[in-house]
């Protein structure tokens, strides 16, 4: 049986993993809009990663006799200067993710709850993942600078990116 605190704790983590579908989503919009295909598919598998990861909120909540509860997503920014400064977004807010998930941790390992420490120790190493994949991208579009060619090429790749479901 999860306690009051940790059910809420858990809830508000499925609204923060809704709202990165979101934040994405929007993401999704602003590449559309500037013809680049592939980073807007890259951006398109991070949403879709996103809402499996509220979903394993939603069914672990469920799974340990808790009651889920759905509230308001905020709305996102869905405009930004430039590609690089929406993935700094991007890799921005994943920091603050993987913060989140080290405080769900924390009060977890607080209460002697096991079960939830267990469960969320996939998310650790989600988040590590995460991170490194939407630092890559800035690091390589810092690489490229003013060069259109080199976006185009990097557009092509981002292209390729299929969602393939997390291992649990
Ligand atoms: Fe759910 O990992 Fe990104 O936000």
């Amino acid at each position: 049986m999860l306690s009051t605190k940790m059910e809420k704790a858990l809830n508000d983590q499925i609204n923060a993993e809704m709202f990165s579908a979101y934040l994405y989503l929007a993401m999704v919009a602003y590449f559309q809009d500037k013809n680049l295909a592939g980073f807007a598919n890259w951006m398109t598998i991070q949403n879709q990663e996103e809402t499996f990861h509220a979903m394993k909120f939603f069914n672990y909540i469920s799974e340990r006799g808790g009651r889920v509860t759905l509230e308001p997503i905020d709305k996102p920014q869905f405009e930004w200067e430039s590609p690089l400064a929406a993935m700094e977004a991007a890799r921005k807010h994943e920091a603050y993710i993987t913060g989140r998930i080290n405080d769900l941790m924390n009060l977890a390992i607080k209460e002697k709850d096991h079960a939830s420490a267990n469960f969320l120790n996939w998310f650790v190493s989600e988040q590590v993942e995460e991170e490194d994949s939407v630092n890559a991208v800035v690091q390589k579009l810092r690489l490229l600078g003013s060069d259109g060619g080199g976006l185009f090429m990097m557009d092509r790749d981002m292209a390729a990116r299929v969602f393939t479901p997390p291992a649990v």
